[in-house]
């Protein structure tokens, strides 16, 4: 081995490991570093795309790493997984017939959405082969929604199947990826929330990963303003969500509704609230989703319809470095 092999790469997770102890450094929460106590490495390779890493740590249970990345634990996995697919689902008109989960990898998300009797199809285009597959070994309790028989898993470039998708034809988009460096980068960007947009039928949510507010103001202003653009006539709001193992305890998730047709740029039957009105995500319309004993899934342990209405509510600080960004705040 030369001298550059024997060195770790910068961001792997052979990097952040000291003494027993997982630090998570990035250059996205400069200056901190949730730092874990390790049991045991269970599971480590480069995939086509990206580190992956499986540790057992002391007080969160089996871990995920991504390029050296928390991107779940046992532990507290739900309250993401439950709060990015249960917030767009119960805000809907109508019962989702067809979803579609881009990333998300991992299956917690497919898990959240397979709770839904009403669901026919679910799809997950997923690029790296590599996280299903550690998922189902590592992660059985997130990986069960794989099992469920509505679900397509399609291994390939997430981007390009969603601009292949014909237009309208999903009634809710999941955009479940890792944070805007490495592969998921794009996935911030406007010609795929544009391909986004088109893919989603009016009246329908897509509703993607989007930082903290702590952290990551900027971005989620710009990416606000950015939907804003393509989402014209619907609307664009910020949800959150409390998270141990994310940097900074917190991530949200930005819900953009496509204008019915009634709306300029839109589609067919107005709001609740009224014929032309943006749907207003902050209202939940459809019931809580209850427990899946066929594949072993318990009741929800995070989102309620009490939650779900407080995820809107925003800080003061984060109120106003949004404002004008976001339809409902
Ligand atoms: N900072 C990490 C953000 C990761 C978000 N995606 C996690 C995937 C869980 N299904």
């Amino acid at each position: 081995m030369s001298n550059s092999e024997s060195k770790p790469a910068p961001g792997t997770a052979e990097q952040m490991i000291n003494a027993g102890w997982y630090t998570e450094l990035s250059p996205m929460w400069p200056g901190q570093g949730l730092t874990l106590k390790m049991k045991e490495v269970l599971y480590k390779s480069r995939s086509d795309f990206q580190d992956v890493c499986v540790f057992e740590s002391e007080s969160m249970g089996t871990v995920l790493l991504l390029d050296g990345v928390i991107q779940c634990t046992d532990r507290d996995e739900f309250s993401y997984q439950e709060m990015i697919a249960h917030i767009p689902m119960c805000s809907l008109e109508r019962p989702a017939k067809k979803v579609l989960v881009v990333g998300g990898g991992d299956g917690g998300v497919l898990r959240e959405l397979a709770r839904y009797p009403h669901v026919e199809e679910i799809h997950m285009a997923e690029i790296d082969k590599m996280v299903p597959e550690v998922s189902k070994r590592f992660f059985p309790e997130m990986a069960v929604g794989f099992s469920d028989p509505r679900v397509t898993l399609h291994i390939c470039d997430g981007i390009k199947f969603v601009e292949d998708a014909p237009a309208d034809s999903y009634d809710l988009i999941v955009v479940d990826s890792s944070d805007p460096v490495g592969p998921a980068e794009v996935l911030f960007e406007k010609p795929f929330f544009e391909a986004l947009h088109r893919a989603v039928r009016p009246g329908g949510i897509v509703c993607t990963q989007a930082e903290s507010l702590w952290l990551h103001l900027d971005i989620i202003k710009a990416l606000a303003t950015m939907c804003s653009q393509v989402f014209v006539g619907g609307s664009v709001s910020y949800a959150t969500t409390t998270i141990p193992t994310y940097p900074s305890g917190q991530i949200g998730m930005m819900v953009c509704a496509k204008a019915s047709s009634a709306q300029p740029g839109g589609g067919e039957a107005g709001g609740a609230e009224g014929a032309g009105a943006p749907l207003d995500p902050r209202t939940p319309r459809q019931p809580e989703p209850g427990a899946l004993p066929a594949l072993g899934v318990g009741e929800l342990q995070y989102y309620s319809h009490e939650v779900h209405t407080a995820a809107f509510a925003l800080p003061v600080f984060a109120k106003k470095a949004l404002a004008g960004c976001l339809t409902f705040q």
